[in-house]
C-alpha cells in the first residue's frame, strides 16, 4: 500500500456503475479494517516525524506513535479538542505547529466559519486539496451524481469549507458547476430566477436554506416542485436532512431525494459521512477516508456499534496538517452496515439517524435530554407550521421552563389557540415537557441563509436563589 495514495487526475468509473471503487467500498469490514490500521499507523508517523506539536502532545504516551501496531495502541493516543488548536494557533500563530508542510507549500487557507472566539485556521497543500476533490467525487458518485448533471452551490464562499468542498468535489467529478453562494442581501430571490432558467439537477447547502429558498420561490409564483428540476439534493453543516419530517418536507417541497453529509470543516473531506442514493436516513461512515471512532461522552473511551457517543475523528490520508483523534463534540448512534436498511452494497458503519446535535446543544430540562432537532421534528411534521421556530429554555425559581416561538403558515386551516394546542401536545408526547408556546405568523423569524440558530438558553442569565 502507499502512502499517501495519488489522485487519479480524472479517471472515472464506468456511466453505470453504481460504485467508483468497487473494491474499496464493498469489501469485507474485517478486511478494511486492515487497511484502515496500515493508513493510521503511516498518518501517526508522519504527524510525529513533521510535527513540533503532536511530537510535544504525546510525548508522555505508552505507546510508539511512530509504529503504531494495532488498535488498542492508536486508543491509547490522546483526544485533541478544539481548544488545543485554538491554543496552539495562538502561541505559534497562524498555523500552529500542526502545519507538516512548509508554509510556502500551502496552496488553500480556510478557516472556521464560527462568530465567536478565535478562528480555527487550515492550511492545505495541493495533493491534499487534490485528494479531497478525488474523495468528494467518488461520495457523490455514491449519491447518484453524474458527470451531465449540473450542480448549484448555495451555501456562502467565504471561510466555510463546506461551499469550497462541495465545489472540489463536484469538479473532479466533471458535473457542471454552478458555484452561485448565498448569503448577500436579495441573493435568493435571485437564485430563484436563475434556478428557473437554468435547471440545475442537483443543489448543495444547508438544509435551512433549502427551506428559505423554498418559500422565496413560492413567495415569487414559483412551485418548486413543478418549475425547478432538482433530482436530489446534498446538504451539510447542520442536522436537518436527517430529521425525517424537515427532510420529508424538502423533498416533497422540490420533488427531489435528499442526502445528509457531512462531519466537520477541519476533518476535509467532510464528505466522508454521507447518504447515498438508496438510504432513506442518516449517513454511512467512509472510514476508509477518514477513520471514525465513538466515544461515550463522560469516559471517552471507544464504544460498539448500536451506542449512542461522541464522533471522534482521524486523517488516513493528509499530509498538510492532520487531525488525529479529533473530538467532534458531536453526538449520534452508529450501526454495523448490516444492520442497516440500505440496498447499495457499501459495507461502512452508518449513523441512521445522522448526527443529532452538539453535545453542549443538548438542552436538559427538568431532568429529561433534549435535542432541538427533536423538537424540528416534531413542528415539521404538523400541517400548519410556518417553518420557523425558537427555543427559548429560561429559569422560574428553581424549575427550567422551555418556551417556544412558533410560527403558523399563512392560509392554515387552524386558528393560533388551536395550533398552540397542537404544538404543545406534540412536544409533550415526544420529550416529555410542556413548552409553553407562542404561536406567530409565517415570515416573522429572520430566515437562514447559512446554518440556522434557534436556541436560547437563558437559563445561566437567571438569579440563583
Ligand atoms: C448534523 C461539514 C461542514 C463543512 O459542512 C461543516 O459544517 O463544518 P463546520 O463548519 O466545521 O461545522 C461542523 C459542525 O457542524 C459539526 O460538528 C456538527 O455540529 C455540524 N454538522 C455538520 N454537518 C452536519 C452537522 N450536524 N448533521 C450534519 N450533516
Amino acid at each position: 500500500m502507499s502512502w499517501p495514495t495519488i489522485p487519479t487526475a480524472d479517471a472515472r468509473p464506468d456511466l453505470e456503475s453504481p460504485y467508483w471503487d468497487e473494491h474499496q467500498e464493498t469489501r469485507p469490514p474485517e478486511e478494511r479494517r486492515e487497511a484502515i490500521l496500515e493508513k493510521l499507523t503511516e498518518q501517526v508517523r508522519y504527524a510525529y516525524d513533521n510535527s513540533e506539536f503532536y511530537r510535544e502532545f504525546y510525548a508522555d504516551v505508552d505507546v510508539d506513535p511512530r509504529n503504531i501496531t494495532s488498535f488498542e495502541e492508536f486508543e491509547q493516543l490522546p483526544i485533541l479538542r478544539s481548544d488545543d488548536i485554538k491554543q496552539e494557533q495562538k502561541e505559534h500563530p497562524p498555523f500552529g505547529r500542526l502545519l507538516c508542510i512548509d508554509e510556502e507549500d500551502i496552496t488553500r487557507i480556510y478557516g472556521t466559519s464560527g462568530t465567536t472566539g478565535r478562528p480555527k485556521v487550515f492550511g492545505i497543500g495541493e495533493d491534499d486539496w487534490e485528494r479531497i476533490g478525488e474523495w468528494h467525487a467518488q461520495i457523490l458518485w455514491s449519491v447518484g451524481l453524474r458527470p451531465d448533471d449540473r450542480v448549484i452551490i448555495t451555501s456562502p464562499f467565504i471561510q466555510y469549507l463546506g461551499s469550497w468542498g462541495a465545489l472540489a468535489g463536484v469538479d473532479r467529478l466533471g458535473c457542471t458547476t454552478f458555484p452561485f453562494g448565498a448569503g448577500m442581501e436579495g441573493q435568493t430571490e435571485q437564485a430563484v430566477e436563475w434556478i428557473a432558467d437554468l435547471q440545475p439537477d442537483a443543489l448543495y447547502g444547508t438544509p435551512s436554506y433549502a427551506l428559505y429558498l423554498g418559500e422565496t420561490a413560492q413567495e415569487s409564483g414559483y412551485d418548486p416542485a413543478d418549475d425547478f428540476s432538482f433530482d436530489v439534493m446534498f446538504f451539510s453543516g447542520e442536522p436537518g436532512a436527517s430529521v425525517p419530517s424537515t427532510r420529508r418536507q424538502i423533498e416533497t417541497m422540490f420533488d427531489c431525494e435528499v442526502i445528509d453529509q457531512g462531519s466537520m470543516a477541519e476533518m476535509t473531506p467532510w464528505m466522508s459521512n454521507s447518504g447515498c442514493e438508496h438510504l432513506k436516513n442518516g449517513m454511512h461512515i467512509w472510514n476508509d477516508i477518514v477513520y471514525t471512532e465513538l466515544l461515550d461522552v463522560e469516559t471517552e473511551t471507544p464504544l460498539d456499534y448500536g451506542a449512542e457517543g461522541v464522533p471522534t475523528y482521524t486523517h488516513l490520508e493528509r499530509t498538510s496538517q492532520p487531525m488525529i483523534r479529533y473530538w467532534s463534540g458531536d453526538i449520534t448512534r452508529w450501526e454495523r452496515h448490516d444492520v442497516t436498511d440500505c440496498d447499495c452494497g457499501r459495507t461502512y458503519p452508518t449513523l441512521p439517524k445522522g448526527i443529532y446535535g452538539r453535545a453542549d446543544d443538548m438542552l436538559v430540562i427538568r431532568g429529561k435530554n433534549v435535542f432541538p432537532s427533536q423538537i424540528e421534528d416534531q413542528l415539521h411534521a404538523l400541517d400548519d407550521f410556518g417553518d420557523e421556530f425558537r427555543v427559548v429554555v429560561e429559569r422560574e425559581g428553581t424549575l427550567d421552563t422551555l418556551r417556544l416561538i412558533v410560527e403558523l403558515a399563512d392560509g392554515a386551516q387552524t386558528t393560533a389557540d388551536e395550533f398552540q394546542d397542537v404544538v404543545r401536545t406534540a412536544i409533550k408526547s415526544e420529550i416529555g415537557v410542556t413548552p409553553d408556546v407562542n404561536v406567530i405568523q409565517q415570515g416573522e423569524l429572520e430566515r437562514t441563509q447559512f446554518k440556522a440558530d434557534r436556541v436560547k438558553d437563558e437559563r445561566e442569565l437567571a438569579v440563583e436563589i
